[in-house]
């Protein structure tokens, strides 16, 4: 506790761990490239130096406030410091700035505006080292990369992976994978969070807009999209809304502006997906199967599990992502439906999840040869389709998702959100059990960013354990504990990203934490704002396993709508 001045201004101390957040309280926002509240304080980039009086020049984010200190923000030193900073990056950094995919978001670009740097007084190195894209989520670019450690740091902290870190020493310090391996090869799993907190070029999205424009073009085709839950309230964000403001209705009129020929909902098999998951978990309480149940709906927890936890495979749900019921839904059965071969039908999803993208190139997700989803499009790159066909998206009437597969429940909204699709399977199996109406059930206890979080549900006169985590160091922690025999649960979700898929590695830059609880506010808004609020009042969803499977939880959806695991 105590004061400090900053800029002439008393300010509180408080809680703030360090001078950044104090002098953000005066209303000052200093440049950063390698800060982050979430993740530990690396004090590499040097933009954020400010001057003490008496000390001298300080980096801000690793220096304590102590009080009565005297704080100088933008002094002669400060300002001619943090515009050489910028001055040596762009000195070692590939200047490709036009085609770049990161051109407009970048923070090197920004700051080098925002701080005045017309010109840069050094040499350009033009090292060119070979672009990595061998994954089928994302592309490293090393000749963009201004090693502030930001993905370094996000995998170890936060994904407990450490895929990403410095090698090689003086002007060939690079930041790359184990033995410099090509990342298609390493234990990624492809959650795309160092992508999220690249400020450059380095770590970008891979695109499939080319093939989705290719698909859309091509006349023998019949090309339907399914848009994931968390979409809706980020696409907006690309346009000037704020995160979490719903952008539903435009994002569909938009969709069929591009030529869509169907414009479905994610949140159909989202309803399905709990539907089945729900019935499994009564199914397992039932006969003494594996406990917990894992959800298994998140790609980049799957092939953490497969990778490092094959013993627990057994555990998770077998359920398929809803993403790809979808797809074996339109391959197998819609088609067939319209007329179509599987072949003639591409399936392209919009993601806000980069990891996705990893998930439909499973070669167990394909109906006579052809992937159930063809493509995946993240957030970003629906939103770069939209801005390249000149479509005024805040001019757009809304409009409404096609049916029969374009209908979803509020359970399957709040998917997107971290604990969502605990709450929705909590929804269906209370009122499953209690042949009630399905009227609205809120589960406020698995709701919000918080890493681990617990909740135990009375059911039938039993007490279930469960337990929602985010973020796989989170995922860990919690594994070590269930093996360990200090926690038990009946059933657990996992989501990779923190806050869940409303802060996939696909979403709309800045994905801060900021960010994420807009959209999480916006998700369960729009939960409250629909008519249905449990996946079983949802008619096209039964309706659709009764005429294509006879029922849910059979061996047909077995067949069509589960999957196994590789360990
Ligand atoms: Fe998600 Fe999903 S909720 S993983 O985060 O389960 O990507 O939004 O689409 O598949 O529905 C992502 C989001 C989805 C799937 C759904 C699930
Ligand atoms: Fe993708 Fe969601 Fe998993 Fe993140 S939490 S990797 S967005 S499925």
């Amino acid at each position: 506790s105590g004061k400090v001045t900053v800029d002439g201004q008393v300010v509180e101390i408080n809680d703030a761990r360090n001078i950044l957040e104090v002098v953000r309280r005066a209303g000052i926002k200093l440049p950063t490239f390698c800060y982050h509240s979430e993740l530990s304080v690396y004090g590499a980039c040097r933009m954020c130096m400010v001057e003490v009086e008496g000390r001298g020049l300080v980096a801000s984010c690793s220096t304590p406030p102590a009080d009565g200190m005297v704080i100088h923000t933008s002094t002669p030193r400060t300002r001619r410091l943090r515009r050489m900073v910028i001055e040596l990056l762009l000195a070692n950094h590939d200047r490709e700035c036009t085609s770049c995919d990161r051109s407009g978001s970048c923070k090197l670009q920004q700051l080098a505006r925002q701080l005045g740097v017309t010109e840069v007084r050094f040499g350009h190195r033009d090292r060119k080292v070979p672009v990595d894209g061998t994954s089928y989520a994302l592309v490293k670019n090393p000749n963009k990369c201004i090693l502030c450690g930001d993905c370094v740091r996000m995998c170890k902290e936060i994904q407990g992976l450490g895929i990403w870190d410095f090698a090689f020493r003086g002007a060939k310090t690079m930041v790359t994978t184990a033995f410099n391996k090509p990342l298609a090869e390493v234990a990624c799993v492809n959650c795309g969070q160092c992508a999220a907190v690249c400020p450059t070029g380095a770590l970008t999205v891979k695109s499939e807009v080319d093939r989705v424009w290719d698909a859309i073009l091509d006349p023998a085709k019949m090309v339907v999209v399914q848009v994931a839950p968390a979409v809706r309230v980020a696409i907006g964000e690309e346009f000037g809304l704020l995160p979490g403001e719903k952008a539903t209705g435009q994002m569909v009129a938009a969709l069929k502006k591009l030529g869509f020929d169907r414009v479905f909902d994610t949140l159909f098999t989202a309803d399905m997906t709990t539907i089945e998951e729900g019935l499994e978990l009564l199914g397992r309480l039932e006969k003494g199967g594996r406990l917990p149940l894992f959800t298994s709906c998140c790609p980049a927890w799957v092939k953490y599990a497969e990778q490092f936890h094959a013993d627990l495979l057994d555990n998770l749900s077998t359920c398929r992502s809803p993403q790809q019921m979808f797809g074996s839904l339109v391959k197998k059965h819609y088609a067939r439906e319209v007329g179509k071969q599987p072949a003639e039908v591409v399936c392209v999803s919009v993601m806000p999840c980069t990891a996705k993208k990893f998930e439909a190139r499973r070669p167990e997700f394909t109906t006579e040869g052809v992937p159930d989803v063809d493509f995946v499009l993240s957030t970003t790159e629906l939103a770069r389709m939209i801005k390249e066909a000149g479509i005024v998206f805040n001019e757009l009437e809304p409009e409404m998702f096609d049916n029969p597969l374009g209908m979803g429940s509020g359970a399957a909204v709040i998917y997107g959100a971290s604990g969502g699709v605990m709450e929705s399977v909590v929804r269906f199996v209370s009122t499953h059990l209690s042949g009630g109406d399905g009227g609205r059930v809120d589960f406020y206890p698995v709701r919000g960013m918080q890493g681990i979080k617990e909740a135990s549900l009375e059911l039938n006169g039993q007490t279930l354990q469960l337990a929602v985590v985010n973020g796989l160091a989170n995922a860990e922690k919690l594994i070590q504990r269930i093996k360990s025999g200090r926690a038990f649960y009946h059933a657990v979700e996992v989501m990779a990203c923190p806050g869940g898929c409303l802060g996939g590695g696909g979403q709309p830059v800045p994905n801060n934490t900021a960010a994420r609880l807009g959209r999480m506010k916006g998700l369960y808004g729009l939960d409250r704002a629909e008519q249905l609020h449990n996946p079983q009042d949802n008619i096209f969803v039964t309706r659709a396993l009764e005429r294509w499977f006879g029922g849910p939880a059979n061996p047909n959806t077995h067949r069509d709508l589960h999957t196994r695991y590789y360990p």
